[in-house]
């Protein structure tokens, strides 16, 4: 059996890049504390473990009806990167099949921003507000901790981290302000697009 080697990916945009909705000091602690801390957690606790080999997705998936420390971490990894991917600073907006689906399922942008911000605020303590594919319709989810819709087969379209490290700093109690700005601001609607493009 070969050592883990569960690695942090780069961030795909410089680390003050989404200032002024998440400043610099929120990432370099958000990236480079938490979600390495998730990484450097995984690789302890899966060592000399069934899971020492298998691509992360894949520990997650496996963990995920134990919900233990192996699921936390490996869950809270692949959320992060998920995360990071969800938020652009040249944020666009959704066109095509998406677009078209948002308006069928959702209720259009308008709605679906709505919805979307009182999932998060919903979330009782920390957590995961979603828009997903499931069954081919897009929906809107919350999940608890480091849950995750991807852990039981539903395709993932965005994301947003509502555990209180990623807007303390900027925005300290204040939840609604902070999921009102990323949804406004920085949702990223091509890697959404290409997410339910594969879905
Ligand atoms: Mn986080």
């Amino acid at each position: 059996m070969t050592s883990p080697s569960f690695t942090l990916p780069p961030l795909p945009f410089e680390e003050n890049a989404l200032e002024p909705v998440i400043s610099g000091r929120t990432l370099s602690f958000h990236y480079g504390k938490h979600h390495k801390a998730y990484v450097d957690k995984l690789n302890e606790l899966a060592a000399g473990t069934e899971y020492a080999d298998m691509p992360l997705e894949e520990v997650v998936k496996k963990s995920a009806a134990k919900k233990d420390a192996i699921f936390n971490n490996s869950g809270q990894i692949w959320n992060h990167t998920f995360f990071w991917n969800s938020l652009s600073p040249n944020a666009g907006k959704p066109s095509g099949p998406l677009a078209a689906a948002i308006d069928s399922d959702l209720g259009g942008l308008e709605k679906f921003k709505k919805d979307f911000a009182a999932a998060g605020i919903a979330q009782f303590g920390s957590g995961w507000a979603w828009l997903i594919l499931d069954g081919g319709k897009l929906k809107i989810e919350k999940t608890p901790n480091a849950e995750t819709p991807m852990a039981v087969g539903k395709t993932c379209i965005l994301t947003i981290d509502v555990w209180e490290h990623s807007y303390y700093l900027d925005y300290q109690n204040k939840r609604p302000d902070y999921l009102n700005a990323v949804i406004d601001k920085l949702l990223n609607w091509d890697f959404a697009a290409e997410n339910f493009s594969r879905g």
